[in-house]
C-alpha cells in the first residue's frame, strides 16, 4: 500500500520506485524543486563573468549579508564523452570524493537517510587568514525524466543541516551551503540503433550553482579571490577526473 510515508518516483528506466520517507524528505523535495526552477534563470542581469575557459563559464553576483560575503555562484560547462548520470555519480559518491576534491582535509558519512540521500561531515582546508571551516550537509542524487525521447536530467544537491553527530566545536566555524550540480546529456548525430551510441556521440551540459555562507567574517577580498580561483579549478579537475574514469567503461545512461 502507498501511504503518506512513501514517495513514488520514476527511476532511470521509468519503472515505479517506492521509497520510505525520512525526517528530511520534505526538505529534500523542496530544495530539489527550487534548484530545478532556478537552473533556467538567465545570467544576463547582475551576474559577472569571472572566469572563462573554452566551454566553461563561471558567473557570480556580489552579495553581502551583514558584512559577510555570500556571493551566489553559477557555472556552465559542456563536457564531451560523459553522461549526466556519470558526472552526478562521481560527484555524489563518497568513495571518489578525495580523488578530485582538493579543498578538504576529510569527509565522512554520518547517516544514510535512504539509498539516494546521505549526511556528510567534512572538514575543509584552512584558508588563510580565516579560521578553519567544517560542514554538515545532506547530499541527494536524483534522476528526473522529462519525456520519453529526451535523456533524463540528473542532479545532486548538497544542503546544510544540523546533526547530533556533528556538533559545532569552536574555534572551527560551520559553513552554510546550498549547492547543486545539474546535468543534461545530449546525444549528437545519434546512430540509428541506440546500442551503437559511442562516447564520441555524447556530451553533457552541466550547471553548478553554489550559495555558500562562510559562517563568520572573512576578509571580502580574500574570500572573493579564493572563490575566483577555486571554483574553476574544481570544475576543471572534477570533469577531467570523470572523463578519465569513464573512458574505457560502458556508457552509464
Ligand atoms: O561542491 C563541491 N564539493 C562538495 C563535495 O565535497 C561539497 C560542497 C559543499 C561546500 C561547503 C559546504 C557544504 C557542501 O558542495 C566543490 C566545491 C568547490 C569549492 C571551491 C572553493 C570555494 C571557496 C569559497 C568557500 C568559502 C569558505 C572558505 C573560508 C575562507
Amino acid at each position: 500500500t502507498i501511504t503518506d510515508a512513501t514517495i513514488v518516483s520514476t527511476s532511470n528506466d521509468d519503472s515505479l520506485v517506492i521509497k520510505d520517507k525520512h525526517r528530511l524528505s520534505d526538505d529534500v523535495e523542496r530544495i530539489v524543486q527550487e534548484h530545478l526552477k532556478y537552473v533556467s534563470e538567465d545570467v544576463s542581469h547582475g551576474w559577472d563573468l569571472i572566469h572563462q575557459d573554452g566551454e566553461m563559464k563561471v558567473y557570480r553576483r556580489e552579495v553581502e549579508e551583514n558584512g559577510i560575503v555570500v556571493d551566489p555562484l553559477k557555472c556552465f560547462h559542456t563536457i564531451k564523452g560523459v553522461t549526466g548520470h556519470e558526472l552526478c555519480q562521481y560527484f555524489w559518491e563518497f568513495q571518489y570524493r578525495m580523488d578530485w576534491e582538493t579543498t578538504l582535509d576529510s569527509t565522512k558519512i554520518i547517516e544514510v537517510l535512504d539509498p539516494d540521500t546521505m549526511v556528510f561531515f567534512q572538514v575543509h582546508k584552512r584558508v588563510w587568514p580565516a579560521a578553519q571551516r567544517d560542514s554538515c550537509f545532506w547530499s541527494h542524487i536524483r534522476c528526473i525524466s522529462n519525456s520519453e525521447e529526451d535523456q533524463p536530467t540528473w542532479l545532486v544537491v548538497n544542503y546544510t543541516t544540523s546533526h547530533p553527530l556533528a556538533p559545532i566545536k569552536s574555534p572551527q566555524v560551520r559553513l552554510v551551503a546550498n549547492v547543486a550540480l545539474i546535468c543534461e546529456t545530449i546525444i549528437c548525430e545519434p546512430p540509428l540503433n541506440p546500442q551503437d551510441i559511442k562516447r564520441e556521440n555524447i556530451q553533457c551540459k552541466l550547471t553548478y550553482v553554489a550559495f555558500v555562507n562562510p559562517g563568520g567574517w572573512v576578509p571580502s577580498a580574500a574570500l572573493r579571490g579564493v572563490a575566483k580561483r577555486e571554483y574553476p579549478r574544481f570544475l576543471k579537475r572534477f570533469t577531467s577526473y570523470v572523463i578519465e574514469q569513464t573512458r574505457n567503461k560502458p556508457i552509464l545512461f
